[in-house]
């Protein structure tokens, strides 16, 4: 059995009852085999990242331990997407749930179906205001430490970063 390797899930929902979708992607998520639910972040609203015209979001981020490789993680994450009714329509368009690997250990993945670390981690606040929640000394890999990549103002002025979402801690609803 290989060694467990610490990851990071990041959880978003605008659709039916998003704080119950949200509920029920962590449960399912502390069900996957070989793999052990560690802490959440506590709920978070935002506003929309991508179109306008959608409901305004629910996210959070889950640290989960897991001896999965992470092909056979986001496997996973897509069964429970696809179980809660994920219908892919519009990119960044509305979604009951959505979830990304956002880090799996140390590991820099390029591949057709994941690239991690997320790329859009140091962007949307959604993600990384719960991630350095969880861990306030965090590093990105191939990156560096997030709290000082946040505050660098190249990174904040690209088009995605320009938008504040405004996400809020919502405590633990
Ligand atoms: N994929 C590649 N890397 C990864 C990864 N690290 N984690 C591939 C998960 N999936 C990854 O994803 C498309 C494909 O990306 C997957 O099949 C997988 O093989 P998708 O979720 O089907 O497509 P999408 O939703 O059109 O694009 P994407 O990039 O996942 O959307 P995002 O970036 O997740 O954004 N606003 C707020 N406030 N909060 C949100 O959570 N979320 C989105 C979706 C838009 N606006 C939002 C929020
Ligand atoms: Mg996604």
């Amino acid at each position: 059995m290989p060694r467990p390797v610490t990851v990071f899930i990041g959880l978003g929902s605008n659709l039916a009852q998003p704080l119950l979708q949200i509920k029920a992607a962590l449960t399912a998520l502390s069900k996957i085999p070989q793999t052990t639910f560690i802490i959440d972040s506590g709920y978070y609203s935002s506003k929309p990242m991508g179109p306008q015209n959608q409901p305004d979001y629910i996210n959070a981020v889950a640290k989960l331990t897991t001896s999965l490789q992470a092909l056979s993680l986001l496997d996973q994450l897509q069964i429970i997407e696809n179980k809660q009714g994920r219908v892919r329509t519009q990119h960044w368009g509305a979604r009951t749930l959505d979830l990304d690997l956002l880090l799996y250990g140390d590991e820099m993945i390029h591949h057709p179906r994941l690239t991690v670390p997320h790329p859009g981690i140091l962007q949307r606040d959604f993600v990384f205001l719960p991630l350095l929640k969880l861990v306030p000394s965090i590093e990105i890999p191939g990156c560096g430490k997030l709290k000082t990549l946040i505050n660098q103002p190249l990174i904040n002025n690209s088009d995605e970063a320009s938008m504040n979402y405004a996400a809020t801690y919502q405590g633990n609803l």
